[in-house]
């Protein structure tokens, strides 16, 4: 085990690398420390080959229950902010693209910018006690890092108007109903069902792992004409890989493949 920062755990197990968030006196708040600890943490892991998936965890009381609002507070305006946060906003875009895949391991609070964090990976693995929300607009402001955004395009206009005009917050059935999380369990075991789908994804071949990603991604950007034609090509840059060779062959041999990332 690893720790960049107290704040921040990182550790591997096989091919699956995990940063969990630990920063239980404020909730988790991602303050730019924090932050930076978990760009570099899961920046590393997608440079690292012997790394195939990810998890990014939270505590079982909060995943995180915004960005900062101490760091926040005395911004000022006049044009100022954005220069101010700019180098932060960075941090939410910097894990939108990471090549290989991310899970989010939610439990209690994921508000704000952990909701908008949360989201920026690719799946998310929810307790119980999981409650997503964009309350940025009760203390003076809106959602800065995807949280109008991601959020609308996760669960439809309607409940997104009312989640980020309201603060509104979403039980972690309520999310699950919405399409917002992949699958809810208690809270005893929201961070091994979390690994445990991430060690099912490190088990595929990689280069088909992330091509994957990169289209079901490109969805979300594109309209569906240049989604398809990027799916295409993606889909045919397979077939120069090995591991596409040892899929079809193993297929026919009927034993189970062995990937070697290539
Ligand atoms: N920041 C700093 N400290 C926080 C915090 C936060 N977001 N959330 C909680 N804490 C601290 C509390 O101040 C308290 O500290 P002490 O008083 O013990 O020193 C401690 O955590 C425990 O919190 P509570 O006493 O309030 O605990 P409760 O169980 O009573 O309430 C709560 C839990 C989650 C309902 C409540 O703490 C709460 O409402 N927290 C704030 C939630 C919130 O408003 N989140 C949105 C923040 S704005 C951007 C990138 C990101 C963002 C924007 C722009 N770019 C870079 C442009 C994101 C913005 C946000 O996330």
């Amino acid at each position: 085990m690893t720790s960049i920062a107290a704040e921040v755990i990182v550790e591997t197990e096989g091919a699956v690398g995990i940063v969990t968030l630990n920063r239980p006196s404020a909730l988790n708040a991602l303050s730019i420390a924090v932050m930076d600890a978990v760009v570099e943490a899961l920046g590393g892991f997608d440079r690292d080959p012997g790394i195939h998936a990810m998890v990014l965890a939270g505590l079982p009381k909060a995943f995180a229950a915004g960005a900062d609002i101490g760091e926040m507070k005395n911004i000022t305006g006049g044009g100022a902010a954005e220069q101010q946060l700019a180098n932060h906003l960075s941090h939410w875009d910097k894990i939108g693209n990471l090549k290989k895949p991310v899970i989010a391991a939610v439990s209690g609070f994921a508000l704000g910018g952990g909701c908008e964090l949360a989201m920026a990976c690719d799946m998310i693995v929810a307790s119980e006690t999981a409650v997503f929300g964009q309350p940025e607009v009760l203390i003076g402001v809106m959602p800065g890092a995807g949280g109008t955004q991601r959020l609308t395009k996760a669960v439809g206009k309607q409940l997104s108007m009312e989640m980020n005009l309201t603060g509104r917050k979403l039980a972690a059935r309520e999310a699950l109903s919405f399409g917002l999380v992949n699958r809810v369990v208690p809270v005893e075991s929201f961070l091994s069902e979390a690994k445990k789908l991430a060690h099912t994804i490190a088990a595929q071949p990689p280069l088909a792992v992330q091509a994957a990603k990169a289209s079901v991604r490109e969805a979300l950007d594109s309209k569906l004409s240049e989604g398809l034609s990027f799916e295409r090509q993606s889909f045919f840059r397979l077939f120069d890989s090995q591991d596409q060779k040892e899929g079809m062959t193993a297929f026919f041999e009927k034993r189970k493949p062995v990937w070697n990332g290539k």
